[in-house]
């Protein structure tokens, strides 16, 4: 049995699991919280979740994770069959986690738990992110799914990253770097699939036990 490990309130967890439920793959969930335990350390060398436990072994990195279900799994395809449409798939994926998610990461402390970040990273950080949501912004189809027509991989890195990159920097900035985006209509859009509503319901609940452990 393929066992995801990691915690529900967090985005890579999440974006492994809808990839799990919309190709109705089973799998058993482990509650691991990213504490840098050597047991955690052992599994996932950087300490960060989520990660597989599988026959063969364990496997961290989500999208190494969800290529390795895609390949494992290929009834129920997120990727399109032809090269040039997986790769814009992939594309979208790098460009959403490297280039949005990523940058906007530096503002979570002061955005979501309570801490500060420096005027300094808050000035490197809009920077960036104003360019690189208008790059975002070219790449990006909304037609009514993030790469076109279909639903893909990339929606379900979209429907967790693009709300926090939102949040965080209109937490930061009082102004939303994806504003011109119509982020808001599509993951309302994304919301009606029973498979993301499993995936908010158990990610409000995780979120409430992860802020007793912080405070
Ligand atoms: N590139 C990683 C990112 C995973 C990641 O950043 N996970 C966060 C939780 S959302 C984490 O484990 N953070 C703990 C840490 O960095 O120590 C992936 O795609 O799986």
């Amino acid at each position: 049995m393929l066992k995801l490990c990691g915690f529900a309130a967090s985005n890579y967890y999440n974006k492994v699991k809808l990839v799990l439920l919309e190709k109705e793959i089973e799998f058993e969930e482990e509650l691991v919280w990213a504490d840098r335990s050597p047991a955690l350390l052992e599994k996932s060398p950087l300490g960060k979740i989520p990660y597989f436990e599988v026959n063969q072994g364990v496997l961290c990195e989500s999208q190494s994770m969800v290529e390795y279900l895609e390949a494992a799994y290929p009834e129920k395809p997120l990727m399109p069959a032809d090269p040039f449409g997986a790769a814009k798939v992939r594309e979208l994926i790098v460009f959403m986690e490297l280039h949005l998610e990523l940058v906007a990461r530096e503002l979570y402390p002061q955005a979501f738990f309570g801490g500060t970040v420096t005027d300094e990273v808050k000035t490197r950080v809009q920077k960036l992110l104003k360019r690189h949501a208008k790059g975002f912004a070219q790449l990006a189809r909304f037609e009514p799914f993030i790469a076109g027509a279909e639903f893909t991989m990339a929606d379900c890195a979209a429907l967790v990253h693009l709300p926090l990159v939102s949040m965080a920097s209109k937490a930061i900035y009082g102004e939303d770097v994806l504003a011109d985006l119509p982020v808001r209509d599509y993951t309302r859009m994304l919301g009606e699939r029973a498979t993301v509503q499993k995936v908010n319901a158990d990610r409000k609940i995780n979120q409430e036990l992860m802020m007793t452990r912080i405070k």
